[in-house]
């Protein structure tokens, strides 16, 4: 087992990754910017290193003060969380050759995936259904005009190193397809230093579903079941559950097995998670994370099975502690994800919580770094916490979800709780009853 691991990012997940460290009775370093020396995770942390200034270029991104901080404590394992270095091949490789363990998926991996022509192609070969479009790279307009045609309009141009929703362009027609393409490829070349994009079928009306995979490197692994995030916000999620109201137990086995299969053909290691448009019934491979996910824990409600406990096994080499026959879906789960931000505005709102009471009660959890007093940093994301809330059923899902709600307190400052006590009482969301444009949709009206 390792015995040290230095946890490099901040707020939540930070929290989240040194609780399961105490669990396993292994050793913590917290590496903070100046700007959190107050953190809770840099207050419970058995040792830990300021590495500079608040920007996080300059923090949470500076690859060698993090090298060093692992050198100066003798840390033999870092835990990248989500963000900041978690899908930088370069900086799992650095700490490769420091012959420190990255607890994550190989370097190779990583940039596989980071490449978005790259990981498709990849997940096409390993029997991924994927979404039907070019097969690689897009320069002409001729080339462009010729696979549109094909797989009919409209068309979706993306960059090959975007994701996340940066850099995409739609063309509903032939006359659209030049200027999207030009556009796409400058846009590319701007935000990424990389023009190279692709061209897609454009799925209309689609749900957003992952499935949680995690393999031991060795050629085992599982799925966890999906996450349905179609909720989001300028490709923001913004609430998350676990099953996908949209899924029956064998679209659940099917999927979930071809991406199992997958993970064991490809050797994967760590926690994965395989994005998916659905619409139809049927799942079209977007995107593939090689990290953990803020969403994690609503897989953790339905499985019992603790995903950073396994990443540190995992990256110990002590393999996964479940077989597939062993994963059980248990009940329903959703999470909240509580931003310092204004809940009809989005405009953030940093500044000190002058009353803090979280929730409790069964089925209840509270994930966040904040505390009574504590002053939220105007530096980072707004994320400061999420609500994950788990019932039998979604329906007692829903109604444990509005007590919690009901009863979370924090003052000083704007929080997104508001929205989401609104969202309870709407018929759409009661049903289950949305896609990926419903909530901009709902917030525009
Ligand atoms: C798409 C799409 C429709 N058709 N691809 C946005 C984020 C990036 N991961 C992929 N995205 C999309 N890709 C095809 N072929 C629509 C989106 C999309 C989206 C996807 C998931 C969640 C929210 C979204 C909001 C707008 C667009």
């Amino acid at each position: 087992m390792l015995s040290k691991i230095l946890i490099a990012n901040r707020g939540e997940i930070a929290l989240r990754v040194l609780r399961a460290c105490k669990e396993l009775g292994i050793s913590t370093v917290a590496v903070h910017s100046t700007a959190d020396a107050d953190a809770m995770h840099v207050r419970l942390a058995d040792e830990s290193v300021c590495i500079g200034p608040p920007p996080s270029r300059d923090s949470y991104l500076n690859i060698h003060q993090i090298v060093a901080a692992c050198e100066i404590t003798g840390a033999d394992a870092v835990h990248p969380g989500y963000g900041f270095l978690s899908e930088n091949a370069k900086f799992a490789e650095i700490l490769e050759a420091h012959g420190i363990t990255f607890i994550g998926p190989t370097a190779e991996h990583i940039q596989i995936m980071g490449d978005k022509i790259t990981a498709k192609k990849t997940a096409e070969a390993l029997g991924i259904p994927v979404v039907p479009g070019s097969t690689g790279e897009v320069t002409t307009e001729e080339q462009a005009s010729e696979i549109a045609a094909d797989i009919g309009y409209p068309v979706i141009i993306k960059a090959t190193a975007g994701g996340g929703g940066r850099g995409m362009k739609v063309a509903n027609n032939q006359q659209e397809l030049a200027v999207a393409l030009a556009t796409a490829r400058t846009e590319a070349g701007a935000a990424f230093g990389n023009e190279a994009v692709y061209i897609e079928k454009y799925l209309g009306k689609p749900r957003h579903i992952e499935i949680q995979v995690m393999g031991d490197g060795q050629g085992e692994a599982v799925h966890l079941g999906e996450r349905d995030c179609s909720l989001q916000r300028r490709h923001q999620k913004v609430w998350e559950e676990a099953n996908s109201p949209a899924l029956n137990e064998q679209q659940r086995h099917e999927i979930g097995m071809v991406c199992a299969n997958a993970m064991k053909k490809l050797n994967y290691r760590g926690a994965g998670t395989i994005e998916f448009l659905y619409e139809n019934g049927e799942f079209y491979f977007i995107e593939m994370n090689t990290r953990l996910q803020v969403e994690h824990p609503v897989t953790e409600a339905i499985t019992g099975i603790d995903l950073v406990n396994e990443q540190i096994r995992i990256a110990s080499g002590a393999g996964l502690s479940v077989a597939q026959s062993d994963v059980r879906f248990s009940g329903h789960a959703i999470e909240c994800r509580i931003n310092a931000e204004d809940a009809k505005t989005f405009v953030p709102s940093p500044g000190r919580i002058t009353h803090y009471h979280p929730p409790g009660g069964l089925g209840v959890r509270v994930d966040s770094g904040v505390y009574h007093g504590y002053s939220i940093p105007p530096y980072y994301d707004s994320l400061i916490g999420k609500l994950i809330v788990h019932g039998r059923t979604r329906v007692e899902c829903m109604m444990r979800l509005r007590r919690a709600l009901d009863e979370f307190v924090i003052d000083g400052i704007n929080t997104t709780i508001p929205l989401f006590i609104e969202l309870l009482d709407n018929q759409d969301i009661a049903n289950g009853d949305y896609d990926i444009h419903w909530l901009e949709k709902y917030l525009d009206s």
